[in-house]
């Protein structure tokens, strides 16, 4: 999956010096990204697959007989057949004559700063035939699950989307159904506040809004003419693409959880199976799933796939067989919920192991786990839903003042880790919505 990565590191011997004062050639280097490429196919699709073209490369310092070379390669996208891949070779051991440096020929030095020796971005290609499916792949350590029941889709992503690694799309919950007044003050309830709560968040860096909303009394309504009025009170404010909720509060009808979708909202949550949700259950029957989904489905809405549960993933994928879900697929892992998966970063790892290249997944963790695994999903090439409606708190014991707070230190932790949150307009090429 985008983000993985894997290194090899080798000592360079005077077998491989070729030039004048024991000079190794450029051509041993590519040959160790060769050799990269190679393990990041097998470990994606179960083939060496071919190395097609490199779009850039650079020697940047020279190696000799004698040097510490350690090579990595990350992929950075996955189309249809082709994976695009990143390379750089560090020296991070030197021979001491080197360095200008006295002592016996055979006299090395680990180099307290590693020099980059080499860089570069190639893409490889593997025939659809050859790719394993993605829901065979477990991370390594992992043990591998049973056989999948039904052929996991491969996704032709659409041109110009999923190809910048960097892109995350953040998404603010900025309302919830279950969170009182009680337990924060920072919660927006009229259509006023929740608008000019979208607005801040939008301002600190959503493209996704993910939408409850209140009646007069703050009690949680699915009213068409309630989510009107909030949707348009938000559209007058900002561009951001609004994603109702069709779980809304626990106990509702699947008639009543719908409601919102006769507004025709950009996207929908559709929640994939039933869990405990903390003290309460939250009831997602395979048949109600599949009501939700036609439902979705026959409004034109693009749906976000809400799973508790790896196995709700399976599911998502079995409604995707059966029709009722269409590619581009869009996961979103709900961890930490008490009595469902934990937030935990194995969880992740699995949970994306069963999502079908060409999707697209992000993270929403509950509580004081919101933080630490948003990081963790953006680090791996994930997407990010934080806001009040899953954690209220901006550190220990200290209210967030809404979601925008939330909202902007995740962006502010996308970017220093090279990424960058996208407005709404990208993120609608990202997830296909300007395609709807
Ligand atoms: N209020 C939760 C029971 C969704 O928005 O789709 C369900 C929920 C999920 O919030
Ligand atoms: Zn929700």
């Amino acid at each position: 999956m985008i983000g993985t990565k894997v290194a090899l590191r080798m000592r360079m011997s005077a077998h491989d010096a070729h030039y004048a004062g024991e000079l190794v050639d450029g051509a041993r280097l590519l040959a160790l990204f060769g050799d990269l490429a190679t393990e990041l196919l097998v470990r994606l699709d179960g083939d060496e697959g071919l190395f097609r073209a490199y779009e850039s490369v650079e020697f940047l310092a020279p190696v000799f007989a004698g040097d510490f070379v350690e090579a990595t390669a990350e992929l950075v996208a996955v189309g249809n057949t082709s994976r695009k891949i990143r390379f750089e070779a560090q020296k991070v051991i030197t021979n001491a004559r080197f360095l200008g440096m006295r002592g016996a020929p055979s006299t090395a030095e680990v180099l307290a700063e590693p020099v980059v020796v080499a860089r570069a971005t190639g893409t490889c290609v593997v025939p659809k035939a050859l790719q394993r499916s993605p829901r065979e792949l477990y991370p390594p350590g992992l043990p591998a699950g049973p056989a999948p029941a039904t052929a996991a889709p491969i996704v032709t992503p659409p041109e110009g989307a999923r190809e910048d690694a960097r892109d995350v799309v953040l998404t603010a919950a900025i309302v919830g159904a279950e969170l009182t007044r009680e337990q924060t003050p920072h919660l927006p309830l009229t259509p006023e506040e929740v608008a000019a709560e979208a607005a801040r968040c939008c301002e600190a860096g959503a493209a996704i809004v993910h939408l409850h909303v209140r009646a007069d009394d703050g009690k949680n309504t699915q009213s068409a003419e309630r989510f009107t009025r909030v949707i348009e009170a938000i559209r007058q404010r900002c561009d951001v693409i609004v994603q109702t909720s069709t779980g809304g509060a626990i106990g509702m009808s699947v008639a009543e959880r719908t409601g919102p979708l006769a507004c025709r909202p950009e996207m929908a949550t559709l929640n994939c199976g039933t869990i405990n949700f903390g003290d309460d259950v939250f009831i997602n029957s395979r048949p109600d799933i599949r009501r939700v989904a036609a439902a979705i489905r026959a409004a034109g809405v693009v749906p976000e796939l809400e799973c508790y549960e790896v196995g709700h993933v399976e599911e998502a994928l079995s409604l995707a067989a059966e029709g009722l879900v269409a590619a581009p697929f869009h996961f979103q892992f709900v961890l930490g919920v008490r009595g469902a998966i934990p937030a935990r970063e194995e969880v992740v790892h699995f949970m994306r192991s069963f999502v079908p290249h060409g999707s697209t997944w992000g993270v929403a963790a509950v509580g004081r786990s919101q933080q630490p695994m948003t990081e963790l999903a953006m680090r791996l090439g994930g997407n990010a839903r934080v806001g009040l409606e899953d954690n209220i708190y901006l550190s220990k014991g200290v209210l967030a003042e809404g979601s925008a707070p939330l909202v902007a230190r995740a962006a502010a932790y996308a970017r220093s880790i090279g990424r960058e949150p996208v407005d709404a307009a990208r993120a609608r090429d990202i997830l296909g919505l300007s395609r709807v």
